[in-house]
């Protein structure tokens, strides 16, 4: 009997982490089990990904990227493994090899072994004090802060690189801080606006490292998978050349969001202990503007704070 083969094979870098345990899935649902091989440093967390292929990979090895590439006919990449903007800080030069070498380790196998197309995403990160604040443009000065909002910057630049000189279709987006229940944050800045909902369940208490009135964008999980698959999918001509599109979903303070999920957890109490993650807060912007991903690809947030607080309740609740 002949084989049918695929017709795309998409490979998934640090799939363990908080986008990826959602992405997999996702992607799995979409094109099929066989279609999708979950890779990250773990090689004892299989069990994440029991239905499907899940294959120990460090992005720093650019001779093991190529040969998963070679070996597995990979036409599609979601290269997640980094470092994120707190931990990067304690640990900068490692947060920036990470980061930049790993990213260029996959562009360049990318680009040698005929890979189709490479979904990368950027942050908000890029950001920083000297950039608008309110409503921050697409097109706004970046002044990142943080070796994580440098390497996101470099990042996307490089990723420019290989679509103008070496024709490699990259696509990429400045994610705000994202909030799912389904995996812990992975060392943000804006990880408090998952661990909320975890302290709030099982203590009714939660110790902010943010000051009570710090607004940051946020973005609901499920958004955030969407838009990596709907950008991916979107023909050429709809993808105009910008380096990584600015996408938002909503924009909360600390002590919005404890008086939402107030409503959920009677006598829910939160205080305010800020520690370094502040000082990358404040250089963040309030609200992002992502009319460019609306109007190019049809971008369209589906959560807000109320429902995603709803959602996040429902779901952390069933689990346990
Ligand atoms: P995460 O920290 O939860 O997961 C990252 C994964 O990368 C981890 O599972 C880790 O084991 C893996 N990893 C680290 N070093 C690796 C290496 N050398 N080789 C292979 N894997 C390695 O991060 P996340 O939240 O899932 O973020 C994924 C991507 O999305 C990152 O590029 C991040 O910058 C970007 N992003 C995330 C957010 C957010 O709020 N989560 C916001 C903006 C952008
Ligand atoms: C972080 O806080 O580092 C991430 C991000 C916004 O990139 N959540």
């Amino acid at each position: 009997m002949q084989l049918i083969k695929p017709d795309r094979v998409i490979l998934v870098t640090g799939a363990c982490g908080q986008i990826g345990t959602e992405l997999v899935r996702a992607l799995r649902e979409r094109y099929g089990r066989p279609c999708v091989i979950a890779t990250d440093i773990f090689p004892e967390r299989t069990s994440f990904f029991e239905d499907g292929l899940y294959m120990f990979l460090d992005v720093m090895d650019g001779s093991a990227i190529r040969k998963i590439i070679c070996e597995r006919g990979v036409t599609h990449i979601y290269h997640l493994a980094a470092i994120l903007s707190a931990n990067g800080e304690q640990n900068p030069k490692d947060a920036w090899e990470i980061n930049m070498n790993g990213l260029l380790n996959i562009l360049e196998a990318a680009k040698n072994n005929h890979v189709q197309q490479i979904f990368w995403p950027s942050s908000i990160a890029v950001f920083g004090p000297a950039s608008t604040k309110n409503y921050c443009p697409q097109d706004a000065l970046p002044d990142p802060a943080t070796v994580y909002g440098i390497s996101k910057l470099a990042g996307e630049y490089w990723c420019r690189y290989y679509h103008d000189q070496y024709g490699l279709d990259v696509r990429s987006l400045r994610y705000p801080g994202l909030i799912s229940h389904s995996a812990k944050a992975g060392g943000g800045t804006t990880d408090y606006a998952v661990e909320i909902f975890h302290k709030a369940i099982s203590d009714g208490t939660y110790e902010c490292f943010l000051r009570e009135n710090t607004n940051l964008p946020m973005m609901y999980m499920k958004d955030a998978v969407r838009a990596a698959i709907e950008l991916m999918e979107a023909s050429l001509e709809k993808v105009s050349k910008v380096n990584s599109y600015n996408v938002a979903g909503m924009s909360f303070t600390p002590l919005e969001l404890a008086s939402e999920i107030n409503t959920y957890v009677n006598n829910f109490k939160i205080t305010y202990k800020p520690d370094h993650r502040q000082r990358i807060a404040d250089g963040w912007p309030y609200f992002i503007d992502d009319r460019q991903a609306r109007a190019d690809w049809g971008w369209m947030p589906q959560y807000n704070m109320f429902t995603m607080t709803r959602d996040m309740m429902a779901k952390l609740r069933k689990n346990r």
